[in-house]
């Protein structure tokens, strides 16, 4: 790990005791701290505010009971969580995630992670995050809709287009999204777009937001490369998971000349060295709700690897797409040693600080979170300007907005990178810019 500067390491120490137990909240408070002590030096109105301190305190936390009914009418109890993180720059926006491991500690990370993300955008959101312990692989659609309404029925009370924002995040897509779209319409007796975000491109959804954060994290990667004079053009590359984000990756990455040849879920790894069957993977997971180990019966020359780890396949552009700490310090080597020189998280907080370490002493384009995948949430804010003045743009104009937006936060990283004397470090210049645009706005905002 990294050393902390003397004034930032007490604050750091303060968050620990007051957040027992809650490591992934610890891990993405110390990434961002580490990064902070010259911008205190730079500016001593943030150490006098407790700017920092400030940051580290959600504005407000959301917990709730969430009972419902099975199909063969068992009562079930879930926990619901929504983390209102800092709106210093716009409501709270930032998405909900359902799967069983999800507690405070999750949420809050995700929460945090979601302020500087949401700065690097440029648009007008502040930083929130939410979801239940609620686990819905093998639940019917029916439960999946009585779950959904009944989160519902508690977080509409705290939500609009103003206030708070959400979106999907893992294990809510746009069927979820349209669940709680209709229970929120339905308990308020309002039709409000602006209140949520992923929706049916029918009823207020933007055209983009479904591509938006695996097209996002390719751009992001593609730029990092550009300025090494090099592209995707016949790479070799692997993206985990196979959800949202990893499904989008793999076809931009496809579109701009590279190949890739591996996917995953928490099962196991799919391998297809002739370049994966990317409409295939669309049914089996979109349409299907399948397993990814099903790609095998449609593909006799691809194989799958139960338990596998995607990380040992040499490839030379990584993006972890699944999930938190996917990726750690012996992963980090393992793709350093067989040649990669780009990795970009599509996932937030994929890799562990051991790994992150090592892909910053290997001076590879190491794209981390909150700046690689910023295209998902930067796009549901597009969505909202649509859903604002009642339109809706073409897929093609939306598409280019995002680029450009993605070319933006790879700039003023890189920038802002070298301005703080470490050029190429990616993880220094979103952390450094994405806290110091909302630290001024919360200097503005006086003590509250
Ligand atoms: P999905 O639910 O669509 O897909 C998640 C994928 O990751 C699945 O393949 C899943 O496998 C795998 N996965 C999830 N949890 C684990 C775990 N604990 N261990 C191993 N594999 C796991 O989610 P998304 O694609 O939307 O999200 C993926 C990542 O991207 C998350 O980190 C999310 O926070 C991040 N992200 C998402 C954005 C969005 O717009 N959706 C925006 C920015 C970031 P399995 O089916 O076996 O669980
Ligand atoms: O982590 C993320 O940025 C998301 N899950 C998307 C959030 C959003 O509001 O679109």
């Amino acid at each position: 790990m990294n050393h902390l500067d003397e004034k930032v390491e007490p604050i750091f120490q303060e968050v620990l005791q007051r957040n027992p137990g809650e490591v992934e909240f610890h891990q993405a408070v110390r990434e961002v701290l580490e990064s902070l002590g010259p911008v205190l030096v730079k500016n001593p109105e943030f150490a006098d505010r407790k700017i920092i301190e400030r940051i580290c305190e959600p504005e407000r936390q959301i917990i709730f009971r969430v009972p419902w009914l099975d199909d063969n009418n068992q009562v079930h109890i879930n926990r619901g969580f929504r983390v209102e993180f800092n709106s210093s720059l716009g409501p709270y926006k930032g998405g909900l995630r359902f799967h069983p491991s999800v507690y405070l500690g999750i949420i809050k990370f995700l929460g945090f992670e979601q302020i500087f993300k949401n700065s690097l955008t440029g648009m007008p959101i502040g930083g929130g995050k939410g979801g239940s312990d609620f686990d819905p692989k093998g639940k019917s659609d029916n439960e999946i809709m009585k779950f959904c309404q009944s989160f519902m029925t508690e977080l509409y009370r705290h939500l609009g287009e103003h206030t708070d924002v959400p979106a999907g995040d893992i294990g809510v897509g746009g069927r979820e999204i349209g669940y709680m779209f209709g229970q929120y319409k339905r308990i308020t007796n309002r039709y409000e777009p602006g209140v949520l975000t992923g929706k049916g491109l029918d009823w207020g959804g933007s055209l983009v937001r479904t591509e938006a954060t695996g097209y996002g994290a390719t751009y992001f990667i593609n730029e990092a490369l550009r300025v090494r004079n090099d592209s995707f053009d016949g790479k070799t590359c692997l993206v985990s998971g196979s959800g949202n984000v990893a499904i989008y990756t793999i076809e931009k990455i496809h579109q701009l000349g590279g190949t890739c040849i591996a996917c995953s879920d928490s099962n196991g790894v799919i391998i297809h060295e002739k370049g994966l069957d990317l409409d295939l993977i669309k049914q089996l997971k979109e349409v299907e709700r399948r397993r990814i180990s099903d790609y095998i019966s449609f593909h006799k020359d691809a194989k799958y690897i139960q338990g596998g780890n995607i990380w040992d396949i040499p490839c030379q552009v990584a993006m972890p797409s699944a999930t938190q700490n996917e990726l750690n310090g012996k992963d980090a080597k393992t793709l350093v040693n067989n040649g990669c020189i780009a990795v970009g998280e599509g996932a937030n907080m994929p890799t562990t600080p051991e790994g992150v370490k090592i892909f910053l002493d290997a001076k590879i384009a190491y794209g981390p979170g909150k700046a690689a995948n910023a295209g998902g949430v930067a796009t549901s804010a597009l969505e909202m300007q649509q859903n604002a003045c009642r339109d809706s743009w073409t897929f093609e104009y939306t598409e280019k907005r995002l680029e450009e937006i993605m070319v933006n936060i790879h700039n003023l990283c890189y920038e802002t990178a070298e301005e703080y004397g470490a050029p190429g470090n990616y993880v220094l210049g979103a952390n450094v810019a994405g806290f110091i645009k909302v630290a001024k706005a919360m200097v503005a905002h006086g003590l509250i």
